[in-house]
């Protein structure tokens, strides 16, 4: 965490607020048609490594991109030092929690646990968790980027010696074989911090969880962070800071298709905007058009008007409710949950449901 801002992330900051260009209700500007001048013709073949969802997503009518183009090198980098930035509050929150109490949480785990986390563990907080467990049988780590979880893995097993890293490369959400541990385990825990929950939307994260506890087995944990604030005020300071790293983490989107996708996109063309949507309790990224403009995107001319937004993450804020019953239906019962003082950041503590 904190990882010092590559040079190349600082010249992504720009301001965050709305430029005396934009004309004022912008903020509320519902996206409006795309000029039919530029929406439609396939310009030369689209390379196939374009994914679909990024295409389909720039031509919707409400413009989106996948979130997963936010965490590149350089967006995994940003995110970093969004976590220490005084408005962001999530992951400080979480670290203290953790502090406060995985004692008891690894206590009630018992020993011999296999770890599986889903995303790279990259930081601090998986280094906490380690240390706390009773000799745990081993820890897997399962991401999509192979270089980053052995890199991860290399540095965990100079840092816990007696601990076997078994990484996983593949995606959470398809089936998995896990590997055989050195060491019999006597139970699974699955450490899922950071509220990453929240980047799915509600159907999605119930499957994911089902999925998760399918990985746990019968008896297996769930040790989850999530954040529950639904106070707009501070959620858009927490996701549109003063210092903009929010703003370059998202603006990062833009250069990180230019770099992969040679697209064509000003990033300066943009701004950034947060967006609580309360109806579906949920913070929403945005990338503001400062003006009518055509982007090419795999060989598509994608037509901008100004003020229209690409919704590029949805950080949704689940009521303690709320998760519980999306935890039952994915087949976990809530065992225990920490709030912090202001009830927003939250230590979920479940287990499978034997069926
Ligand atoms: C990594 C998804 C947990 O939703 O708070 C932070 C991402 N986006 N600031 C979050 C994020 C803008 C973060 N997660």
């Amino acid at each position: 965490m904190n990882a010092l801002m590559p040079a190349a992330a600082l010249s992504l900051l720009s301001p965050n607020g709305f430029p005396d260009d934009v004309p004022d209700g912008v903020r509320d500007r519902v996206p409006g048609n795309v000029p039919d001048d530029v929406i439609d013709d396939v310009i030369g073949d689209v390379p196939d490594d374009v994914p679909d969802d990024v295409i389909n997503g720039l031509c919707a009518e409400r413009k989106h991109l996948p979130c997963r183009l936010l965490y590149d090198d350089l967006g995994a980098a940003l995110f970093d030092q969004i976590c220490g930035v005084e408005e962001y509050y999530p992951t400080r929150a979480e670290l203290a929690l953790l502090g406060d109490h995985l004692p008891h949480l690894a206590a009630t785990v018992g020993a011999r646990a296999r770890i599986l986390e889903p995303g790279s563990g990259t930081g601090h907080k998986t280094r906490l968790l380690l240390s706390a467990m009773q000799a745990p049988a081993c820890y897997v780590p399962i991401d999509v980027s192979a270089t980053q979880l052995a890199d991860n893995a290399e540095s965990l097993r100079r840092e816990f010696p007696d601990l076997e890293v078994l990484p996983v490369c593949g995606d959470y959400l398809a089936p998995l074989r896990l590997p055989t541990p050195a060491r019999s385990f006597d139970a699974t825990l699955v450490f899922f911090p950071g509220s990453t929950i929240g980047n799915f939307h509600p159907d999605e994260a119930c499957t994911f969880l089902a999925r998760l506890a399918d990985l746990a087995e019968p008896g297996g944990w769930l040790l989850l962070g999530a954040d529950a604030n639904t106070d707009e005020d501070s959620l858009l300071r927490a996701y549109d800071d003063e210092a903009g790293v929010t703003a370059a983490f998202n603006l990062n989107v833009l250069s990180h298709l230019n770099r992969s996708h040679a697209a064509t996109f000003d990033p300066a063309a943009f701004l950034h905007r947060a967006v609580w949507n309360a109806a579906h309790s949920r913070v929403e990224m945005h990338l503001v058009s400062r003006r009518r403009q055509v982007v090419q995107v795999a060989g598509r001319a994608i037509g901008f008007e100004r003020g229209e937004a690409i919704v590029t993450e949805h950080c949704y804020k689940h009521s303690a409710p709320a998760l519980t019953a999306m935890l039952h239906r994915a087949g976990w019962s809530v065992k225990e949950t920490y709030p912090d003082a202001q009830r927003r950041m939250t230590l979920w503590l479940a287990r499978t449901t034997t069926r």
